[in-house]
């Protein structure tokens, strides 16, 4: 994708920290097409006739990274897609990818360099009770004590260090992620402002 044409954003944080949640928001004010790396993984797994469907299932269930291959395939096919529609959207914010290094390497060089990352910020404590709340209604396999705890160590071992690395790059949006919806969001869209984000 040229980078003329294509505005990509990355939404990155902790299992819970929000990015989901913000990012409807930051959809309604901005125009973005949110594609969640989760979402799309999760809608291939139940996907009839996919070949990637148990190996999905296993990765997530472990909180572990599905090879970047299935993820890259899967967001480079949404957004081919969006550019493609009669509103021809070009404005991608990415939640929860890239989370590991070498897709992060790989989606700058091969598919599209992003603008920036929004980084939310919030201690385990939160989160953990943040996603035991919403595992009571959520199906999600993943939304259990075990689970959640190997979805932080991944979190820690493996997507921390994209986040460093964009951030010595200097195209990190920091906002701490506590407090209600409401504040956490006008942090952000302040944040986002000082960068020429609007
Ligand atoms: N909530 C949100 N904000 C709140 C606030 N300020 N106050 C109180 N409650 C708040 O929020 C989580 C819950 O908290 C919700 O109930 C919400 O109402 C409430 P949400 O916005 O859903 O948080 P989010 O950060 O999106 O949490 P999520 O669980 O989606 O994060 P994960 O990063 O764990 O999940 P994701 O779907 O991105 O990935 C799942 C798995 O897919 C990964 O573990 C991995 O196995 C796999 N994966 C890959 O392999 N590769 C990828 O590239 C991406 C994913
Ligand atoms: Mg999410």
């Amino acid at each position: 994708f040229d980078p003329n044409e294509v505005t990509v954003v990355y939404i990155l944080g902790g299992p819970g920290s929000g990015k989901g949640t913000q990012s409807a928001n930051l959809v309604r004010d901005y125009g973005f097409k949110h594609l969640s790396a989760g979402d799309l993984l999760r809608e291939e797994q139940n996907r009839e006739g996919s070949q990637y469907g148990d190996l999905i299932k296993s990765y997530i269930k472990d909180g572990l990274i599905v090879p970047m291959e299935v993820t890259v395939k899967l967001l480079e096919n949404s957004m081919r897609t969006a550019l493609d529609s009669k509103d021809k959207q070009s404005r991608f914010l990415i939640d929860g990818f890239p989370r590991k290094m070498d897709q992060a390497v790989f989606f700058e060089q091969s598919v599209c360099p992003s603008k920036c990352t929004i980084f939310l910020d919030a201690p385990e404590d939160v989160m953990l009770e943040r996603l035991l709340e919403r595992g009571k209604t959520s199906g999600r396999s993943d939304d259990n004590e075990e689970s959640i705890k190997k979805r932080f160590k991944t979190f820690i071992e493996t997507s921390m260090p994209v986040v460093d690395m964009f951030r010595q790059e200097g195209k990190v949006v920091s906002v701490s992620a506590l407090g209600s919806i409401g504040e956490i969001y006008t942090k952000l869209v302040e944040e986002l402002a000082k960068r020429g984000i609007s």
